[in-house]
């Protein structure tokens, strides 16, 4: 199947729902013969990363090491979906330019931290609350809101199948080249 590499970059809180999202759509691409790759938390802060902390540098590096590993997969012919936090705008931008304007899709999954605290399915919101987190975002760290993301997801308002739908259509014409 003939198609551009493309990444797909989910910014967004600890618990707004990114990795769940970014799966489901791998899922969605998988089954249309595309190949697909995604890079989160949990493939990447536990091993390529596993030396840097959640200080405001550590999180910059983090994102310019991911967005290099991003830019590679992408070269390989894959279509990389990539779900950090991402706090900075900056380094957000950096990511766009070393993938490439036209293959970079910046996906903001916008859910209210107060949601996010409330749902807590990892309790680190209660931790970051008693202090045994510092540096948690939204809580004791910045967060910087996309100003004009690609694609705007509330996750909290709208169905998983409805968010992954709105991202196929708007990706299905930039893969059928
Ligand atoms: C934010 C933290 C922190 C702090 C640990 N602040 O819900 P999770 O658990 O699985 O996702 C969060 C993840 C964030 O890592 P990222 O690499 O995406 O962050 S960044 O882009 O800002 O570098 C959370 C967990 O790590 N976690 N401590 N202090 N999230």
């Amino acid at each position: 199947k003939g198609h551009s590499s493309l990444v797909i970059w989910f910014t967004g809180f600890s618990g707004s729902g990114k990795s769940t999202l970014a799966n489901a759509l791998e899922e969605a691409l998988y089954e249309q013969g595309y190949h697909t790759f995604v890079l989160d938390g949990d493939n990447v802060r536990k091993g390529l990363n596993s030396d840097l902390d959640f200080s405001d540098g550590s999180r910059k590096e983090n994102i310019r090491r991911i967005g290099e590993v991003t830019k590679l997969m992408a070269d390989a012919g894959l279509v990389v979906m990539s779900a950090f936090i991402s706090p900075f705008r900056e380094d957000r931008e950096r990511v766009r330019k070393i993938a490439g304007e036209g293959n970079f899709i910046e996906v903001f999954v916008d859910c209210p931290i107060e949601v996010c605290e409330q749902r807590d399915t990892k309790g680190l919101y209660a931790k970051a609350r008693r202090g045994e987190i510092s540096n948690f975002t939204g809580i004791s760290a910045p967060f910087e809101a996309p100003e004009s993301p690609d694609i705007h997801i509330q996750s909290d308002k709208e169905p998983l199948d409805v968010s992954v739908q709105k991202l196929i259509s708007y990706i299905q014409p930039k893969l059928n080249l």
